[in-house]
């Protein structure tokens, strides 16, 4: 029989091999806490602690407290971080791929969109394999609109607008328009339009809601434009050590959480359309003139995209609309 000495050594002894094999991840995020991405997110890290007993505890920092938006993807790719989650056409600069989800007008509904990432999510996992990360799963945001702090009904109303810009495609189209783009991040984005930094921007809903834009700005025109995804990825040498077990975990937690956030995004945008008219908005679809000019920019966009992206990116587009 052990005496009560050798079997508190015992007891000693194994939590602290618990404590040697058990991982902590912080996971940095770049929106608000009470955002849809970020409660999934929140909802997906409790679900690989609990699932993995602990073994791999995941915990998520939102409203870029960790990393900004912008150094996400490059501190999980250097293992600064272990894994986070970003918008993916923040990074269409560095690969044209990341940017498939901002061709302009290519899809407007939650629908639609979800048929094209099936068809591009392959190659957009494989490019950021090449970046060193592994793609977990990702959630699109909501149709994104046009806020204006006055009505505009041609594209004549926005020149020289300026224009809070969130990845190439938006600063793009702004400078097609003849706004003056500014990157800022959703973080910064109240305080930019509060010293006039910025005076419009594109974007969900759900981002205006989130930051309260009614405090300064009047209009949001639904345009559809396109529908961009938040991705959530890992370090390629975390994943690389992790075990069989609890990489299935992961994965798991992951594919609950790509389904998870797809509803809660679709729930979040007529919640937030009306949150915005709540906070004094006119909330309304964009004018037919400034559709039609904005889909011409849109063609201009959607070429150039075309030649940037390649055959790979070619392929992508050609398979979708034959699916169509
Ligand atoms: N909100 C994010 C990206 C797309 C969206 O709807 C933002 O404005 O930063």
């Amino acid at each position: 029989m052990k005496t009560p000495a050798t079997l508190l050594a015992a007891t000693a002894l194994a939590t602290l091999a618990t404590a040697a094999s058990a991982e902590k991840w912080d996971m940095p995020m770049a929106y608000a806490a009470t955002n849809f991405h970020s409660e999934v997110g929140a909802n997906f890290a409790q679900c690989v602690t609990d699932g993995t007993g602990g073994e791999l505890e995941i915990v998520t920092h939102p409203s870029g407290s960790l990393f900004g938006g912008a150094e996400i993807k490059r501190a999980v790719q250097t293992g600064q971080a272990n894994i986070g989650e970003r918008l993916m056409s923040a990074h269409q600069n560095e690969n044209p791929l990341y940017g498939v989800d901002s061709i302009p007008f290519l899809v407007s509904s939650f629908d639609e969109h979800e048929k094209l990432w099936s068809i591009a999510q392959p190659a957009v996992a494989e490019a950021l394999a090449e970046d060193n990360l592994h793609y977990l799963y990702s959630v699109p945001w909501p149709p994104q609109g046009l806020y204006m702090n006055k009505e505009v009904s041609t594209l004549d109303d926005l020149k020289g607008v300026k224009f809070r810009s969130y990845s190439a495609a938006t600063a793009r189209m702004a400078e097609l328009t003849g706004m003056i783009p500014v990157q800022v991040e959703a973080a910064e984005l109240s305080q930019a339009l509060a010293t006039g930094v910025a005076e419009s921007f594109i974007s969900s809903g759900a981002t205006g809601y989130d930051r309260k834009v009614w405090e300064h700005l009047s209009h949001f025109y639904e345009v559809d434009a396109w529908l961009p995804r938040n991705a959530v990825f890992v370090n390629m040498d975390a994943w690389n050590r992790l075990d069989d077990a609890t990489r299935d975990v992961v994965t798991d937690c992951a594919e609950q959480a790509a389904a998870e956030g797809l509803e809660r995004s679709k729930d979040y945008t007529e919640f937030t359309l009306n949150g915005l008219e709540e906070g004094g908005m006119t909330v309304t679809r964009a004018g037919d003139e400034l559709v039609a000019g904005l889909k011409e920019i849109g063609e201009t966009m959607t070429e150039e995209w075309l030649e940037q992206a390649g055959d790979e990116g070619r392929a992508i587009v050609e398979e979708y609309k034959g699916g169509m």
